[in-house]
This record gives structure tokens, C-alpha cells and sequence, in this order.
């Protein structure tokens, strides 16, 4: 049975796959953590709980060693538009806080997954069906991390042996716990916008396509290639996946289909325009399908429907 150490555990995916790794490992079997706590968080009332800065290594690989676990999740990073607003943070906390945990995994003998994106590709990369295998020069301080961190993950692997997995996020949509400073945000605001005030003036200008996909869809793809049989596995870490490559009023039309005088307007961000716009608009994940099986249960109509009969719920 694996042990498992999830950084950034109060986070957007956090929240989620902390709950989901207990009821498939057990809850004693997946330490959470994250830089401050909070007690009524469903995270921290359901199993063993740590508070972690995870610029701080030493720290990181005491928790990690006296929990004796075999298994690191790494999840704490700053966002695109947030790393954009402030880079030097970004650097120290996305970059140090990999290291660190790439550190522990290497002493602790741990296998390893963190989280790439879309973000690490750019302008000068093909923008439709993006290979696998491509062109990466990103212009944004986010996905500067993003390349140096499947780089490194790999050099883990080639050089130490740890055995690093990954994936190639695109923008996640769950009504759970909100994302924060990302640039594909406005595919989670939409939907509580719709709820609570049947409009929404996105940041995003319209005809901006970019891959998406539903939490559940991200946290099987996390277990699967965690699970999967590693002799398989070419790429290892970073692989793309995705779930739908949609654009504003795509998700409009689908949110009329439940709420149908559902608004929609622009008031468009430059900073978060032009990163959106230097990402691609869909991805290509036959890696991810070949060598470890992924598949995406939701697209959009799916995942709408899901996402406005949950919402519904918890805010009114
Ligand atoms: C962001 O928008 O920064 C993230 C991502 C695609 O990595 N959601």
C-alpha cells in the first residue's frame, strides 16, 4: 500500500485528490500539507495533516522521512498570472520548492509526480494538436518553470533513478476549491457567475481556444500514471493531456442549454490575453493514450452539467 505526501494539499487540485488518494489508499496513508491550515477544511479534518513551506527542504524531508512515506505528490506552485505580477516568487517558490521536493524523493527513495502544463509551451510552438514532443520556448515566468521542471524531473530520473512522473495540465474546472491566479480561470468563474448572477464579463476575449479539462478527468489521470507500469512509460514526465479545446462563447452556449438567458461580455485582461494567447489551442495526447491509457470521461456538455447541478448546491 502506497504512503503518500501531498504539498500544496489545500490548493485547487489538492483539495480534490487528497480526498480521492484516501478513499482509494486509505486516509492514514496520505499526509497533507500546505504553507497554513485551516481547520474546518475537509482536507484537514480527514486525515493527517502538516503545515509545510516548501522553499523550506529541510523541513519538507523530515515530514516526508518520519511519515515514512513512498510516494511524493508535488502541487504547491504559484499560477501563470500570478507569476507573471510577481516572477522573482515565482522562481524561488516554484523552482525551490521542486528541488526541495525532488530532494527528498531522491534521499527518501520516493517515487515522484508533479504537475507540468500547457503553459510550458509558447508562441513559436505549433499552436493546433500540439505534438508530445516539441518546440518549447515559453515567454511567460510560469512556464519558464513549467520547462525547467520537466527538465529537471527527468534529470531525476536519468541521473538518480528516481522514478518521476508527470503530466502536461490544461486548464482545470471543479467546483470544489477555487484555482487562483491562473490564466484558464475564467472557465470556473463563468460557471458561478451563471449561478449566481446569470452573467459573466469574461477577461478572455472570445475565439481564445485553449484546452481544458473536469477535476475528475485530472485526478484518474494522476492515479493512473501513478499507478502505471513504469517499463511502459517513454516520456515519463510530461505528458499531454487533455479533455476539450474550448473558447468563451462555446461555454456560453453550453451553459444556456440549463440556464438559457445566461449573458455573456468582454472585458478583456492584456496580461492574461496575450498569455492565453501565446499557449496552444489544443494539445495532442496519443502519448498519454498509448503509453499509460488516459482517457477523459467529461467533455463539455458533460462536465456543464455536472458542474451547474453541483454549484447549484453549494451556493444556494
Ligand atoms: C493557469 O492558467 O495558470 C493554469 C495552467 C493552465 O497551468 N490553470
Amino acid at each position: 500500500m502506497k504512503k503518500i505526501f501531498v504539498t500544496g494539499a489545500l490548493g485547487q487540485i489538492g483539495s480534490e485528490l487528497v480526498m480521492k488518494l484516501r478513499e482509494v489508499y486509505g486516509a492514514d496513508q496520505v499526509i497533507a500539507s500546505d504553507i497554513r491550515k485551516k481547520d474546518d477544511d475537509q482536507v484537514v479534518k480527514s486525515g493527517p495533516f502538516e503545515i509545510l513551506d516548501v522553499t523550506d527542504g529541510k523541513r519538507m524531508f523530515e515530514l516526508a522521512k518520519s511519515h515514512q512515506v513512498d510516494t511524493i505528490i508535488h502541487l504547491a506552485a504559484l499560477l501563470s498570472a500570478t507569476a507573471e505580477a510577481k516572477p522573482l516568487l515565482a522562481w524561488n517558490l516554484n523552482m525551490g520548492g521542486l528541488v526541495n521536493a525532488l530532494e527528498a524523493a531522491r534521499e527518501l527513495n520516493c517515487q515522484f509526480f508533479t504537475p507540468s502544463s500547457i503553459g510550458a509551451f509558447g508562441p513559436s510552438t505549433p499552436k493546433n494538436n500540439t505534438p508530445q514532443d516539441t518546440i518549447q520556448r515559453p515567454t511567460t515566468m510560469y512556464g519558464v518553470n513549467k520547462v525547467s521542471g520537466e527538465l529537471l524531473c527527468d534529470y531525476y530520473y536519468q541521473k538518480f533513478g528516481v522514478d518521476t512522473r508527470g503530466v502536461r495540465f490544461p486548464g482545470l474546472i471543479s467546483y470544489v476549491a477555487p484555482p487562483g491566479g491562473g490564466t484558464t480561470d475564467y472557465a470556473v468563474e463563468i460557471y458561478y457567475k451563471a449561478i449566481q448572477e446569470g452573467a459573466y464579463t469574461s477577461y478572455i476575449a472570445k475565439d481564445t481556444y485553449m484546452d481544458m479539462m473536469y477535476m475528475p478527468d485530472a485526478l484518474n489521470a494522476i492515479i493512473s500514471l501513478m499507478e502505471a507500469d513504469g517499463t511502459k512509460l517513454k516520456h515519463r514526465n510530461a505528458f499531454n493531456v487533455t479533455a476539450m479545446s474550448i473558447e468563451p462563447e462555446q461555454v456560453a452556449a453550453a451553459i444556456r442549454k440549463h440556464i438559457p438567458d445566461f449573458k455573456l461580455s468582454y472585458q478583456v485582461d492584456p496580461v492574461r490575453q496575450a498569455i492565453a494567447d501565446s499557449w496552444p489551442n489544443s494539445i495532442d495526447a496519443t502519448a498519454a493514450k498509448e503509453e499509460w491509457g488516459f482517457t477523459a470521461e467529461y467533455d463539455l456538455d458533460k462536465m456543464t452539467e455536472d458542474m451547474l447541478a453541483k454549484l447549484r448546491r453549494k451556493l444556494l
